[in-house]
């Protein structure tokens, strides 16, 4: 079996959070790449890649060369092909539009082997679980009033939901007591039994993340973790938060390929690795991280994109919960479903990773090229 061909596209999603329908955001465009491969045995491959912002062109052009090295090549030897990658773009990476391409051929490649082997992803890669653990984020956001913030909480619980991301760090004029109020509002309105996680996303000093992560401890809320506390490669200073609270502490979606999360891990900064398949720059490297995470007696989460990440978390015997976020949902049919019976997500015997494109929904959004 080889590559015969790649195509990509890019789409202009719009940002929406179908969990609790908030305002915040809505409609802001989110340009992604979206990427077909192709094999002469007539087995084709998805995957998306995205975070080019205003360069996304320039990240479907990578895509593009370095997707024509491919071609011709055995999609079963992803290493190989990742090795050729990487010397034909002369030391571009590990990071940047270099690694989000390669993000987007690698989950590809590992499409067309589920699918040439007749496995779906999550078996192929260990088969720990069918059913996975999961969070509703994208709902509980900072620039909500309190009151926006508990109806969609008290929502979210309705649907099923027995995790929940919030984001603290206020915006405007905010004091450690209005921190601490909405954490309790939203822990009220959740109820005791549910998770609920608590997204900082770099937005405070680490002595600052220190005084208000104590505060919410001694209210009695619970955190499940608190993510991203400072700023996300302060290693150091996120370790002292980590020493200083009871809170379990999370990061890792803005780092770059492997090696800085042995740093991170190294400085114990981290309770709980967060993984994103884009910036790691695929699954075979997403895999590795979360094996380093392993030798380290530390569980994984993953970052976005729950489509693809599910088949991760369920096969990774550290894997613990799935981010469901919700804004790639209208592009694909075949997403493990959520049973709100118990809270988890439920992945299909579907080979690969289960998923096709809603050509209605790449026609709606498709940029001219
Ligand atoms: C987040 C960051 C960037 C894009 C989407 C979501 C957020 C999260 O930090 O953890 O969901
Ligand atoms: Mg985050």
């Amino acid at each position: 079996m080889k590559i015969s061909t790649i195509r990509s596209q890019i789409l202009v999603m719009p940002e929406i959070d179908p969990l609790a329908n908030t305002r915040e955001n809505r409609n802001a465009p989110r340009p992604i790449v979206i990427v077909q491969i192709a094999t002469d045995d007539g087995v084709e491959g998805l995957a998306v890649t995205f975070y080019g912002g205003a360069i996304t062109a320039a990240l479907k052009r990578a895509v593009d060369d370095l997707g024509a090295l491919v071609v011709g090549e055995d999609p079963h030897r992803v290493e190989a092909i990742a090795e050729k990658l990487r010397a034909a773009a002369g030391g571009s990476g590990p990071a940047g539009i270099f690694t989000l391409a390669c993000a987007a051929l690698d989950v590809a490649l590992w499409d067309i082997r589920g699918k040439a082997l007749g496995l779906p992803l999550w078996k192929l890669l260990g088969g720990t679980r069918q059913r996975v653990a999961t969070y509703a984020s994208g709902a509980l956001r900072r620039h909500l009033s309190l009151d926006e913030v508990v109806a969609a909480a008290g929502a979210l619980r309705a649907k099923g939901f027995r995790e929940v991301k919030m984001q603290l760090a206020l915006p405007g004029e905010t004091t450690p007591a209005k921190e601490v109020e909405r954490a309790v509002k939203i822990r009220e309105a959740l109820g005791p039994d549910l998770k609920m996680m608590c997204d900082i996303n770099q937005r405070w000093r680490p002595e600052q993340a220190i005084d208000i992560g104590k505060r919410v401890e001694d209210a009695g809320v619970g955190l499940f973790w608190l993510e991203d506390v400072t700023a996300h490669d302060d290693y150091a200073g996120i370790a002292r938060v980590n020493a200083a609270l009871a809170t379990p502490i999370c990061g890792g979606e803005l780092v770059w390929g492997i090696v800085p999360f042995r740093h991170m891990i190294e400085q114990r900064s981290v309770d709980y690795v967060m993984i994103d398949l884009a910036r790691v720059g695929g699954i075979t490297p997403w895999r590795k991280v979360a094996g380093m995470a392993e030798a380290f007696n530390l569980p994984v989460v993953s970052h976005v994109i729950p489509e693809i990440h599910a088949h991760l978390v369920a096969a990774a015997p550290n894997g613990l919960t799935v981010e469901y976020m919700g804004w790639m949902l209208e592009l694909f049919d075949g997403v493990a479903e959520f049973d709100a019976g118990t809270g988890e997500l439920v992945l299909s015997d579907r080979p690969g990773l289960g998923l096709s494109f809603r050509q209605a929904t790449i026609n709606r959004y498709r940029m001219a090229s």
